[in-house]
């Protein structure tokens, strides 16, 4: 059935003038939404009235206020509801401590997302306007200024009760189980693909001890699990059109108990590679070493002070395992068929995995 995207901007009390495809996420569908000239919402109803919106700056070309709106892919995350209240309480905790972030709206019955017919999970966001993500090409300057925001961010929740969040996706960043799935699917073979990423599977294997380093330090006590963000791919930071600062980190949603490291990794994973993650050309993947030093050194000053001596030790680890980490996700997700991430190509996901992989070696020789 064809979606009826007014309506469905209408249950969160916004009058849509134009609504359009937004952002390079892999996972949820995701929209942004204009409202007319003018005004933001239609007349309150009596949920939003109590939850009263915040005024928003007035930045869509036509005038009106921009908002973001998701399909959430309740596939990868199947408590979707509890994806939002974590990102109600992680947003609160930030706006408490004059942290900028964007905030989730209550739709009409008050609840932080709305059902469809069809049962599709809604949400929608406030639009930090005057912003922008990166994607490739990041400059020392960007990396310097993205290490003080995901830092910052680790370092403000030091103090968060990480029992309050809800565990959205189980074992997300346990490499361990990431890699006995593997063993299973490769096992299993369900379309017949494991033949032709043989080489790949060996590397992968041959650095499944090395892939629990963290894992295991944590589950001997000696690094502990911290509320981190768990997605910190430099395009999950938003900067300011005008300064070019940091001014704020998005995509709540995997805000989670994690380590340190991880966080510290995905963010190298991403922001240092000197080509995009699906970049085919693997003699353009590499790792650019004053990037990295440029990030370390600004998330250390902003968060430094809340680590251990091992967390500080194995951030080198937690780059170079997140990589092979997600280089596994993309070939698991390849031999079964496409389930999880979404791909515009018939090897798209086998592709990703390649340069993974590439950009592992290019750590271990590098950094
Ligand atoms: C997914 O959709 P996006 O880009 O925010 C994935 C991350 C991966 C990333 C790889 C919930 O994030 O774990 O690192 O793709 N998110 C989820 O690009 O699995
Ligand atoms: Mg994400």
């Amino acid at each position: 059935m064809k979606t009826d995207f007014s309506s469905i901007a209408n249950n969160f009390n916004l009058n849509a003038a134009s609504i359009n495809p937004f952002g390079e996420g892999h996972i949820h569908e995701t929209y942004l939404v204009e409202t007319g000239k003018g005004e933001t919402s239609s007349p309150p109803t009596k949920a939003s009235r109590e939850t009263s919106f915040p005024p928003r700056l007035r930045g869509g070309v036509g005038g009106g206020t921009r908002y973001i709106l998701q399909k959430v892919n309740t596939h990868v995350f199947k408590q979707p509801e509890a994806v939002c209240n974590n990102i109600a309480l992680v947003t609160g905790w930030l706006k408490k401590k004059s942290i900028q972030t964007m905030e989730i709206l209550p739709a009409k019955d008050g609840k932080s997302w709305f059902i469809d017919t069809d049962g599709g999970f809604w949400r929608v966001f406030t639009f930090i306007e005057n912003s922008f993500s990166i994607e490739e090409n990041a400059t020392i300057d960007d990396l310097r200024e993205a290490g003080r925001g995901f830092g910052s961010f680790l370092s403000a929740f030091s103090d968060f009760p990480a029992s309050r969040l809800a565990e959205t996706i189980p074992g997300y960043h346990d490499t361990v189980k990431r890699y006995a799935h593997f063993h299973e699917t490769l096992q299993k073979d369900p379309f017949g693909r494991a033949g032709e990423a043989r080489a790949e599977t060996d590397f992968i294997l041959q650095r499944e001890e090395y892939a629990g380093k963290l894992i295991r330090a944590n589950k001997a006590g000696q690094i502990p699990l911290r509320v981190t963000h768990n997605d910190t791919k430099l395009n999950n930071i938003l900067f300011d059109k005008d300064t070019r600062k940091a001014i704020a980190v998005v995509d709540l949603d995997t805000v989670m108990p994690g380590l340190a490291a991880i966080d510290f990794g995905d963010a190298i994973r991403s922001g240092c590679a000197t080509a995009a993650e699906d970049e085919g050309n693997l003699d353009k993947v590499g790792v650019d070493i004053e990037r990295y030093q440029a990030f370390k050194k600004s998330w250390l000053s902003s968060c430094g002070s809340i680590l251990n001596t091992l967390e500080k030790e194995t951030l080198k680890d937690g780059a170079i395992i997140i990589t092979l980490e997600q280089g596994l996700r993309f070939l698991t997700d390849y031999l079964e068929g496409d389930i999880y991430y979404k791909i515009s190509h018939e090897k798209h996901n086998l592709d990703r995995t390649k340069n993974q992989l590439k950009l592992v070696a290019e750590m271990e020789m590098n950094l």
